[in-house]
């Protein structure tokens, strides 16, 4: 497989860390400039798929690009998107649901998004995200009645799913966002999150990837306001 994205974390670390949980063998095509991408590889990619976007995941004959379909894709072919029809479901609205969380900070960090539109517009907005971190819904799900796991993962009874790798990169990005703005703990609120957040940490295939450059590589785009490691 080759999994294409910029050399940040951004949407291609939930990739990364798919792969490496599921030990997979696949390429981790980093794209450091426009060059590399728009000139080279993207015409490449758009002649196997004309919506050609980072991330992108090619394997054998088949291209995927938009990441919750690369997302649906990898579920499907690492069984994790869950069994049951109902689980098949929370998967994809878990997904969408932290997608919205995704943008929201994309909202924040990106200048051009027009929300925040230097250092000091970041900083307030960020203060008041990380004070009151989009995650009440997470934590409701981990506490409602159908969760096969008691609470420990998203979907699946024993283990991370797709939707669970999306969700612990918002909670880490989150977590840092915090730290570097001096805000509070953002799992006080949260202690289901929280227990997720270390059980999926602990993951023994997940060490490598931890200790790798890709986990250090910044969350966003230089061009971000909060340009944070
Ligand atoms: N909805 C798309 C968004 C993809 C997207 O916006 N990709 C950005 C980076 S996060 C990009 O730079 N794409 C390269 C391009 O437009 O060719 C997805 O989730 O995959």
């Amino acid at each position: 497989m080759e999994l294409g994205y910029w050399q940040i974390r951004g949407l291609g670390a939930v990739f990364r860390m798919i792969l490496e949980y599921k030990e997979a063998k696949y390429e981790d095509k980093q794209y450091a400039d426009g060059e590399s991408w728009f000139k080279l590889r993207k015409p490449q990619i758009q002649a196997m798929n004309p919506l050609a976007n980072l991330p992108y995941l090619v394997d054998g004959e088949s291209c995927v690009c938009q990441t919750n379909a690369i997302l649906t894709y990898l579920g499907e072919k690492f069984s994790l998107n869950g069994e049951s029809p109902a689980q098949k479901i929370r998967t994809e609205e878990l997904l969408c649901e932290i997608y919205d969380v995704r943008n929201s900070v994309i909202d924040m960090v990106y200048p051009f998004k027009q929300v925040c539109r230097n250092q000091e517009e970041y900083e307030a907005k960020a203060k008041a995200q990380t004070g009151n971190p989009p995650f009440a819904k997470f934590e409701a799900i981990l506490g409602f009645k159908d969760n096969a796991s008691g609470g420990k993962w998203f979907v699946l009874k024993d283990g991370p799913g797709v939707a669970d790798f999306h969700i612990w990169e918002m909670l880490d990005q989150h977590k840092m966002m915090a730290e570097r703005l001096g805000s509070p703990d953002i799992f006080t609120n949260f202690p289901k999150c929280k227990a997720f957040y270390e059980s999926f940490k602990a993951l023994p295939t997940l060490q490598k990837y931890f200790a790798s450059e890709s986990y250090k590589l910044d969350a966003n785009n230089k061009m971000a306001n909060c340009y944070f490691p």
